[in-house]
């Protein structure tokens, strides 16, 4: 692609990523017809970058290019274009653990911090047809499989430690990225800051109450610790609905521009916790009769089929293609070391349970009093009927973070979301 060379970036427009993508043979074959023909529309609603689908006459392509500053914010809140660079590596490395999971690259321009990636059509993202109602029958098979795939075999109990550590290398350097998650999820939720947000007046109390917490405060500390100084395997870092496109018979899970080693907790717990607030938020969108019972039953079921489904497929992993330099085999020789490593295999799966079910409450809690927030949510029109959604969902979020021991089992997590599902909380008026 011409300007590949260093200071060359600049913001793409219609006219210049024609060219630029006219000057890509393979490209230009792909898209068809003449290229003053193809079709470019900026779609991007994320938070971060650009996003233009182009189409010729025989196919289209999507088009990402990061921005040198945060989209959601504007020129004042700079950021580096290298997240293209790391989104890049993380997938092609997912690509290769989880074939058939994520969308398919099809050029990378890193001067440009650009990537051209398969069309995913008639693809939606998730959180968009959740809050329409709509569910979705493969993505327990497909989010679990991507999750058990892509943690496990970048981890210690796949990799020798020479490679695991050469793998950390990597993706290190993503370090912005990862303090915008040590902020905004960690840290400005339980303070005064000047980006965060509620729905007021209702959640004025609640948001008090938040920043006077200290029980929760050293709960999320300990997790933001955890985030910080854990890199267990290659996280996607940004795991929610609306990372994950999907029809009724495919999944895609796309933007993993946070992508570093971390705590594995941190993706599973991603997953879980939006499928809560999408629990949640379900009482305050119009629904036919009926529908809003089956459609959270299936939602709960999703959680605990998640966490299950991820349990069981990760073990496997763990039983069957262990090669890594962890739990060396020559210590669990014979029958009794066997049964040993077999009783240690589920005593880590309940401290990544733990992880998990601390990470979903962080990352519920920040969807409701921080920056960036979730449609799911932001969708009901009546700020009543919404504060009354997301008190219920912070609820939920700060027993799973303070009350541990409550939560030992994925449906003690979906036991207490269904008691709150008609609990009525004290607003502020
Ligand atoms: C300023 S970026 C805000 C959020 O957008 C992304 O989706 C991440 O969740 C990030 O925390």
């Amino acid at each position: 692609m011409a300007g590949d060379r260093a200071g060359d970036y600049r913001i793409l427009h219609e006219a210049d990523l024609r060219d630029c993508l006219a000057g890509q043979p393979k490209l230009a074959a792909l898209l068809g017809g003449e290229p003053a023909a193809w079709s470019i529309t900026e779609v991007g609603d994320g938070n971060l970058n650009l996003v233009f689908i182009v189409k010729g006459a025989r196919g289209g392509v999507a088009v990402k290019q990061a921005l040198p500053y945060v989209r959601l914010v504007g020129e004042s809140w700079p950021l580096p274009l290298s997240r293209a660079h790391y989104e890049y590596l993380a997938l092609s490395k997912q690509a290769e653990l989880a074939p058939g999971l994520v969308p398919a690259l099809l050029h990378h321009n890193e001067t440009l911090a650009l990537t051209v990636m398969e069309l995913l059509e008639p693809h939606i993202i998730m959180r968009k047809g959740m809050v329409a109602g709509t569910q979705y029958l493969r993505f327990v098979d497909d989010i679990t499989t991507f999750m058990a795939r892509t943690l496990f075999f970048s981890s210690d109990l796949a990799l020798s430690a020479a490679e695991k550590k050469e793998a950390i290398a990597a993706f290190a350097g993503n370090h912005a990225l990862c303090k915008i998650t040590e902020d905004l999820i960690f840290t400005d939720p339980y303070r005064i800051a000047e980006q965060n947000r509620w729905t007021a007046p209702y959640l004025d109390g609640l948001a008090a109450h938040l920043r006077d917490d200290m029980d929760l405060h050293v709960a999320v500390s300990r997790l933001k610790l955890k985030f910080m100084a854990s890199p267990e395997a290659l996280l996607h870092g940004d795991l929610h609905t609306g990372s994950i496109m999907v029809t009724e018979s495919e999944t895609r899970v796309i933007d993993p521009q946070f992508a570093f080693y971390g705590p594995m907790g941190f993706d599973v717990g991603a997953v879980l916790a939006n499928l809560l607030m999408a629990y949640f938020a379900s009482a305050g969108h119009e629904r036919a009769p009926g529908e809003r019972q089956v459609f959270e039953g299936w939602v709960l079921d999703t959680v605990e089929q998640v966490w299950n489904e991820f349990s069981r497929k990760f073990l496997d992993l763990w039983r069957s293609e262990a090669r890594g330099d962890a739990y060396p085999p020559a210590l669990f020789a014979g029958e009794k070391g066997a049964a040993r490593l077999e009783a240690e295999r589920q005593a880590y799966m309940q401290r990544l349970f733990a992880d998990t079910v601390g990470f979903a409450a962080a990352k519920t809690i920040r969807r409701i009093f921080g920056l960036a927030h979730n449609i799911d949510f932001e969708l009901i029109e009546d700020s009543r009927k919404r504060a009354i959604s997301e008190a219920r969902a912070v609820r939920l979020a700060r027993g799973m973070m303070v009350e541990a021991v409550a939560f030992r089992t994925i449906a003690d997590v979906t036991g207490a979301a269904r008691k709150l599902r008609d609990w009525m909380p004290e607003l502020s008026s």
